[in-house]
């Protein structure tokens, strides 16, 4: 049984809160520069106690090792303008040294049964801490602005029918997240075509 739900959240809010600095610094990095941040803006979230008891029920977790079996009491989420641009904060992440990631999950091309579309890591962040270093798992959701809208629209409507959606309505959100993403698809289509027409209008003038 855990008690002090208070001491256990603390560090998972530190957390939040530093990771929440970090990536929106790569943003401003990206806008100093004066080049197209992959990085549109970043949320977090503490998973409430309620989902964390829940969940805890439910994959028979033993409170004694909460810590390292729930991966996701820190929750990061960050919000892309392109589908190209949440690869490019894979590799950036992959690249740095004050994390080290232990899994991977590519909903983006393997799209869940819902029509979840997201990339989500989970790495091992040590945190610095009066009593010394604590090693905090942290998730980070990445996806894109179109993969948002469907997710948060589709997680409000679940949210009022927490059984399974009718199978009708399952397939109308499974094809409205098909449309969500052939509109990414499209945006990074004229994305594309424009930096090559600007390529291609820069060589004439040399
Ligand atoms: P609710 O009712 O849960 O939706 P900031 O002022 O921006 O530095 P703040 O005010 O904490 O910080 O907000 P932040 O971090 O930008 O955004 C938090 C919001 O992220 C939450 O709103 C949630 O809507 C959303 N969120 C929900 N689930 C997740 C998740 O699993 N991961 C992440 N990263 N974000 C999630 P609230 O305020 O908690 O309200
Ligand atoms: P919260 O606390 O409400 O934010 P599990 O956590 O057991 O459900 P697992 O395998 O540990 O699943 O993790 P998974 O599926 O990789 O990621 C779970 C999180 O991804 C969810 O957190 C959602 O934020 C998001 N997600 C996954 N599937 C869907 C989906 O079909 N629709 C939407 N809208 N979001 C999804 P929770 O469970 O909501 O936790």
């Amino acid at each position: 049984m855990v008690t002090d739900w208070n001491s256990l959240l603390f560090p998972y809010n530190q957390a939040a809160k530093e990771w929440k600095v970090k990536l929106r610094g790569i943003r401003e990095e990206y806008q100093i520069m004066d080049e197209h941040s992959p990085i549109e803006f970043v949320t977090s979230r503490i998973k409430s106690i309620d989902s964390i008891k829940e969940k805890m029920i439910r994959r028979d977790i033993d409170p004694e090792r909460l810590t390292e079996d729930m991966e996701d009491i820190c929750g990061l989420r960050i919000m892309c303008p392109f589908l190209d641009d949440i690869y490019q904060v894979v590799n950036i992440l992959r690249k740095r040294n004050d994390i080290e990631i232990i899994e991977e999950r590519d909903y983006v091309n393997n799209e869940k049964k819902s029509g979840y579309r997201s990339y989500h890591i989970v790495f091992r962040y040590p945190l610095q801490l009066l009593t010394g270093q604590r090693n905090i798992l942290v998730e980070i959701q990445i996806r894109t602005l179109a993969m948002n809208f469907w997710a948060t629209l589709e997680h409000s409507l679940n949210y009022k029918h927490p059984d399974v959606f009718p199978d009708d309505v399952h397939k109308r959100l499974q094809e409205d997240s098909e449309t969500a993403f052939k509109l990414d698809e499209d945006m990074s289509q004229i994305r594309k075509d424009l930096i090559d027409d600007a390529k291609k209008q820069d060589k004439k003038g040399e």
